[in-house]
């Protein structure tokens, strides 16, 4: 099963809206088939599995990390396969959230007479699907806010600057962070100070997001290089932008989309609109502004918090521009927390409370 979710892990960023899923298949103690799920409308993990397995799937145990599907979706389901191959047992580390299988998988191999065994690293499955299976049953893309901040929490100088406060090793996770999201999101504050092309780069090859621009009154000016060709840009904003900026942003080859009908975008329906395009990762790259109003909003499921070992001091802007409560009690609280280290800085990884 460590096998199979490493598998599954090699897919992250590259299968879109679908789960990363890995399958090993083992008889008389070696392995004889392992596939992973590597694009959503291509096989699934079981599928590459069996191929390889061949013959030696008869009597076989297959380890999966995800519950065998029971749908006919853009390919057919897996637990039909497993059950023609004559696979023995299956071992499954998590059942799939995903409203047409939810556990049908695992009911229609126990039918066929296959022992099923559910639960082996089933919290490190789930952990890896963290933005599916938020989204396959909600509709509402998983929200990462990652900063790079001092110790002291500053995302800049008194001055606005701000390359780099992290290190180089820091800075290629955060390029790893952007293949594994959908989407990646800034304000126009942040556009307009620092000029980010925000696609995937440094020393590995990877996959762009889209790029998501928030801008309640289209003040990114059209030669900003987050609208150059190198992938799609939205530009979200709200009904109040005028025609002729529109029209302007479009010919510079963005989509506009207009986010609810107040004067400024409406985070909640942004969110919304996001996930019925396909969205179902988003990383947030700030701006104090941005960030405090997404945490405010109770829409961020995720922080990713690089901390460099420098103080900025007075006058410098915070990471999080929300209003501070009056007790410390009733501060944002940040659960299950894990530090790793890259060079000299730390990622500080949470999960902020739902209040
Ligand atoms: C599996 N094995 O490797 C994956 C599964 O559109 P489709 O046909 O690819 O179906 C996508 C759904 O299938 C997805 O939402 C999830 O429920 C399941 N993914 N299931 O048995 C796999 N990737
Ligand atoms: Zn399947």
């Amino acid at each position: 099963m460590r096998l199979a979710l490493n598998a599954a892990a090699g897919a992250a960023g590259q299968t879109g809206i679908n789960p990363m899923v890995g399958c090993v298949v083992a008889k008389d103690g070696r392995v004889v088939g392992i596939g992973a799920h590597l694009k959503r409308g291509e096989g699934h993990a079981e599928v590459h599995a069996l191929n390889m397995a061949g013959d030696n799937a008869r009597g076989a145990t297959a380890y999966v990390t995800l519950e065998p599907c029971s749908h006919h979706g853009r390919t057919p389901p897996c637990c039909e396969r497993l059950i023609r191959e004559g696979v023995a047992r299956v071992v499954v580390a998590t059942t799939d959230p995903n409203p047409v299988v939810a556990g049908r998988g695992i009911e229609r191999l126990r039918e066929a007479g296959i022992a099923v065994d559910v639960g082996l690293l089933g919290e490190e499955s789930r952990k890896l699907n963290e933005a599916f299976n938020k989204y396959i049953v909600t509709g509402l893309p998983f929200v990462t806010i990652k900063t790079a901040v001092t110790l002291d929490g500053k995302i800049a100088t008194r001055t606005g600057h701000s390359k780099w406060i992290t290190g180089p090793d820091a800075r290629e996770a955060v390029h790893t962070l952007r293949h594994r999201n959908n989407a990646i999101m800034v304000g126009a504050d942040t556009v307009l100070a620092d000029d980010p092309e925000l696609t995937t780069r440094l020393s590995v090859p990877g996959l762009n997001p889209v790029r998501i621009v928030v801008d309640s009154t289209l003040r990114i000016p059209v030669t900003a290089r987050v609208l150059n060709a190198e992938a799609p840009t939205w530009v979200l904003t709200a009904a109040r932008a005028s025609a002729e900026r529109v029209e302007a942003l479009r010919g510079a080859g963005a989509e506009v989309i207009v986010c609810g009908d107040g004067p400024r975008v409406d985070l909640a329906a942004a969110v919304a609109e996001l996930g019925k395009r396909e969205i179902a990762s988003v990383l947030v790259e700030g701006g104090g502004g941005l960030n405090g109003a997404l945490m405010e909003a109770g829409l961020v499921d995720k922080l990713m918090l690089f901390y460099a070992p420098k103080i900025a001091g007075a006058d410098a802007p915070s990471a999080f521009g929300f209003a501070s409560p009056e007790s410390m009690g009733d501060a944002l609280r940040i659960e299950n927390v894990e530090i790793e280290r890259f060079g000299d800085d730390w990622c500080v990884t949470g999960y902020p409370a739902r209040r």
